[in-house]
Formats: C-alpha cells, structure tokens, sequence
C-alpha cells in the first residue's frame, strides 16, 4: 500500500529524530538515547534530544525550545513519552499543556513503568497517537536498554583485534597495535558509548590498559570491571591513574591485603565454585547495575570463557590485513571443538572497513524454538 502524505512526513521527520537522538549516545547512559522534534505542518519548529540522565527528556527539551510555539503543534519522538515521575517529571503532561494535538512515536518504551501507559494517557487526554514510525531503526538505537528491561541482561558484546589469520599477538606476546589508527578510535567510541567495559587480569598484566574512553566528545566514563579470579590486582595499575570508578571482581580475597583500593574502586565477590569469576552472575550483576552495553575487552582466556558460557550477543572483529602465523596467539581459548558439529555459530550482522582494516560485527546465530 502505497505511503500517505502524513505518512511520508512522519518518516522523514522521524529520520532527523533518530539522528538527534544520537546526540546522547555517550552521555545519556543509563537512559536511552531518545530524539523529539515539534513540528506545524511540514515545519520542524524546535527539537530536542536526551542528554543526560537525571536531566530533561527529549520532549521537555525540544518543547522548551519551542516555547508558545507548541501550541496546536505535532510531536514526533523516538520513544514513547514517559508516563511516570523518575528523576524527571512525566513527558506526557508536559506534552499535554503545552497544547501539543499529535504525537507520531518510533516505540513503545519497554520500560515496564511506562510500557504503553504514556499512549494510553495522551489518547485519553484526546491526543491522535501514532506508533510505528520507524519503528525498527528506533530499536537498533537502544539494544542495550531494551534487552536490560526486557530481560535484566546487558547486552554483552565482546571484542577482538586480530591480523587476517585469527591472531592477536605475535609469538613474543607483542600486540600493540594489529590494528589500525581508524580501529582504535572506533573502538574508544565503543567504550564511551558503553556502560562498563570489562577485561580480565591477564590483558591488565600485558598491556596495564587505562580502559576509559578518549575522545574530544563529552563522555560519562564507563565502569571498569577487572576480572581478577585471584585478587591479584594491584592498586597501582594504570587503570587508577584516571577518573572513574572500578569494580573488581573475584573468586576470593585478595591476595595482598596491606594495598588497599582508593574509594572509587568497589570489590566483589562471584566464585564459580571451581576457582574462577561466575560470568553470568557478574554480567546479571551489571545488569542490576543499571549497565546496558557491556564491552569485554580482552585475551583469548576471557573472551573464549565467554563464548562457551553462551552469553556473547555480539562479536566484534577488528581484522587487519596481515599475517602473524601459527605461531602467534589465538582469538578464542574454548574447550576443543572435536567436531565440526560442535562448533558455536554466529551469523554476519555487518562488515564494514575502517582504514586499513575489517570490522566485522557477528551475533550468536538464533537457535530454533
Ligand atoms: C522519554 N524521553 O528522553 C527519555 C525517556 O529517571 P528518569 O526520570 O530520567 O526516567 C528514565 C526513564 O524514562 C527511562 O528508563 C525511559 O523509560 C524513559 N526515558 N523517556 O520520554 C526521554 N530518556
Ligand atoms: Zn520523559
């Protein structure tokens, strides 16, 4: 059926919405990003996008900007508008005085204390609603969010730099850098837009990474997690010597007791029974943590324990073009796959080039029901 006016205006007015939104990708976290525009006919009279939480929603912020102008107006907005009082007011009221006749959303909000309420309270406030526009690359948006409220899980996306034969360091252990200057900087995007950004004692002991985000962008800073099984972790890595906070995870208690952690650093305790950190538990932990992207930055230890746990949503492949050979050091430490039926499958999300070299984007391939 072919597209009505409204229809087509709705879409493209939507399609600013979602790139406004966006605005909000390194500092709304834990909130999702979520873009508004108020438009009178064909015009985009004012917009706004969510910033940061604790702070005003996309709604309140483009019709600030819109001022008397709302009046009689129409709203078009990623998200469904909040019903509920958080740590901001509810958007439907504000989007009720001010006069606005017409909403046009992306989504309903699956946060359960909105979830359809927001609709509910505007047609009732005799508003014409309509839900769907875009609906799809509304989700793409916020994956993390929506899979924490549906489900209380983060999404958990690994991530690997390799040369083109699967290795991540050459056979002395050195691996900075395989991947390229464009790889990098990607992935600095990926930890600010993250929630925390997880790695395991062996990458802190080879590389003594920061694991903060460098950007020139304003950025809330993830959360670091160190997997550290042993309480092995000393206080003077380099993680400690930038702002944000760090949480340790371990099997017991630590090793050396006289080196305390500064008061930004929490410890917690997640044994598996078998020595080692319960990585579902930590990854539900997150979860209760309000965490909705988590990255795992790490060796072939973790990132294989990982795989064969199940609990990797996305993998994302930084290929350069070359070679280190057999020798070199394995993306994957996994139980033997003795068989070819036994392999883990994922299916190719998206393969994009980044200067010199391939990021390739896998998700666990869906099982059948
Ligand atoms: C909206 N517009 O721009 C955002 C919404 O703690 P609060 O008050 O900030 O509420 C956070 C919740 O509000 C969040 O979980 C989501 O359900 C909704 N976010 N809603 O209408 C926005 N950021
Ligand atoms: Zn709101």
């Amino acid at each position: 059926m072919a597209m009505t006016n409204n229809a087509l205006m709705d879409s493209a007015h939507m399609a600013r919405a979602l790139e406004i939104a966006e605005r909000g990708r390194f500092t709304a976290k834990p909130n999702p990003v979520v873009g508004c525009l108020i438009v009178k006919g064909s015009t985009v009279i004012a917009e706004g996008w969510h910033e940061r939480a604790g702070c005003a929603h996309a709604e309140v912020n483009a019709l600030q900007a819109a001022g008397e102008a709302a009046h009689d107006a129409q709203a078009v907005v990623t998200l469904e508008p909040c019903s509920h009082t958080g740590r901001t007011g509810p958007c439907v009221e504000a989007l009720i005085s001010a006069g606005i006749v017409r909403v046009a959303a992306a989504m309903q909000d699956p946060n359960p204390a909105v979830a359809g309420k927001g609709f509910q309270r505007l047609r009732e406030a005799g508003m014409e609603v309509i839900v769907g526009v875009e609906g799809k690359r509304a989700a793409a948006l916020n994956p993390g969010f929506i899979q924490r409220m549906q489900t209380g899980r983060p999404r958990v996306r690994v991530k690997l730099a390799a040369s083109m034969d699967g290795r991540t360091a050459a056979s002395d252990g050195s691996s900075q850098w395989i991947s390229c200057e464009a790889s990098r900087e990607d992935v600095h995007r990926l930890r600010a837009g993250s929630c925390a950004v997880v790695t395991g004692m062996g990458t802190v002991n080879a590389d003594n990474p920061r694991l903060n985000a460098r950007l020139t962008e304003s950025i809330v800073q993830p959360l670091r997690v160190i997997i550290d099984s042993k309480g092995q972790l000393s206080s003077k890595a380099a993680l400690f010597d930038v702002d944000g906070s760090v949480l340790v995870a371990s099997a017991g208690p630590r090793r050396d007791k006289s080196d305390a952690f500064d008061s930004r650093t929490e410890s917690i305790t997640l044994p598996d029974g078998a020595g080692r950190v319960d990585l579902a538990a930590l990854i539900d932990e997150l979860g209760r943590r309000r965490c909705n992207e988590v990255l795992i930055e790490a060796g072939a230890g973790l990132a294989g324990a990982f795989a064969a746990a199940g609990l990797i949503d996305e993998l994302l492949i930084y290929l350069a073009p070359d070679l280190l050979g057999s020798g070199g050091r394995g993306m994957f430490a996994l139980p033997e796959v003795v068989s070819l039926e036994h392999r883990l499958r994922f299916e190719i999300n998206q393969v994009k080039q980044l200067g010199r070299d391939l990021r390739v984007s896998l998700r666990a391939e869906r099982r059948e029901a």
